[in-house]
């Protein structure tokens, strides 16, 4: 437990039960000095001479899924079909070894504030699932080095379901795994693909931007902030339409209010 004082929830009080959470940028900062590197080192050890730049994979990130990103990459290269789907698969495998290895190598972090609401979720009873379009491969032992495995009762990576988000399915997935109503489980996200997502699937949904998503389309969002916030460093509430009124942070009545008021909606 970290320096903050979590709150206790019952359910009496709101229908709190669980969060289904994201990973890459939500959880960690994992896009720009981790999936983007991996991604350079891949082609270059294919003896290939691309390179995504920062502002470039900003783009890129439209596209969801590695190996989809990849696959539009070299469309608009020009590659035909066959010939990018079998080098969007070779380099897929590799980019996921190469950032498999900076995960459990400690080179991936936590986005600052996250481990305390995760230990106040916890601390609540409010159980918690990810649903990610990462693969499973890289997620399990990234989640496990930062935050230990076994506090999620249901991971679902991209590998698992049919569609990427903007699909809903994986994280109906998450939820069927756990047995909770959408109505009682709201979404953590970072991106209007993921916030799309969550929506589809009937869940609430708190926006937490990064570098790269500030600018998008955040309208349906429950609550967007800027950080998950610290006691030392607050968060800036961004849009807050069910008038919330975080403390500088996405704490756990913060979240319990938004299932209050979206269910009072419905
Ligand atoms: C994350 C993604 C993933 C990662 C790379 O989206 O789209 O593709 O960028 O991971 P979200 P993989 O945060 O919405 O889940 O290479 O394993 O796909
Ligand atoms: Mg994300």
């Amino acid at each position: 437990m970290g320096a903050i004082a979590s709150a206790t929830v019952s359910e009496s009080e709101h229908p709190l039960q669980a969060v289904v959470l994201d990973v890459d940028g939500t959880l960690v900062n994992s896009e720009r000095d981790g999936h983007r590197v991996a991604f350079n080192l891949a082609f270059e050890e294919a003896g290939m001479s691309d390179r995504w730049g920062v502002e470039q994979y900003g783009e890129l990130l439209g596209v969801p899924g590695g190996k989809r990103r990849l696959n539009s990459y070299f469309e608009q290269q020009g590659l035909a079909e066959q010939e990018r789907e079998e080098l969007s698969g070779r380099l897929h495998v590799r980019k996921t070894e190469i950032f498999t290895e900076m995960a459990k190598a400690g080179e991936i972090e936590a986005r600052p504030g996250v481990a305390e609401l995760l230990d106040e979720l916890e601390e609540a009873g409010v159980r918690l699932a990810v649903a990610t379009t990462g693969s499973r491969t890289w997620v399990d032992p990234l989640l496990d080095r930062l935050f230990g495995l076994e506090r999620f009762e249901a991971i679902v990576g991209g590998d698992e379901v049919p569609s990427p988000k903007p699909d809903p399915a994986a994280h109906r997935t998450a939820l069927e795994r756990i047995g909770v109503d959408a109505r009682a489980a709201p979404a953590i996200e970072d991106s209007a693909i993921g916030l799309r997502a969550a929506k589809a699937a009937g869940l609430a949904c708190a926006v937490v931007v990064n570098e790269y998503t500030r600018e998008q389309d955040f309208d349906a969002a429950d609550v967007v902030l800027d950080g998950f916030g610290l006691p030392d460093a607050p968060a800036s509430v961004i849009s807050d339409p069910h008038r919330l009124d975080p403390p500088g942070r996405l704490d756990v009545p913060t979240i319990a209010a938004l299932v209050a008021a979206t269910a009072s909606a419905r």
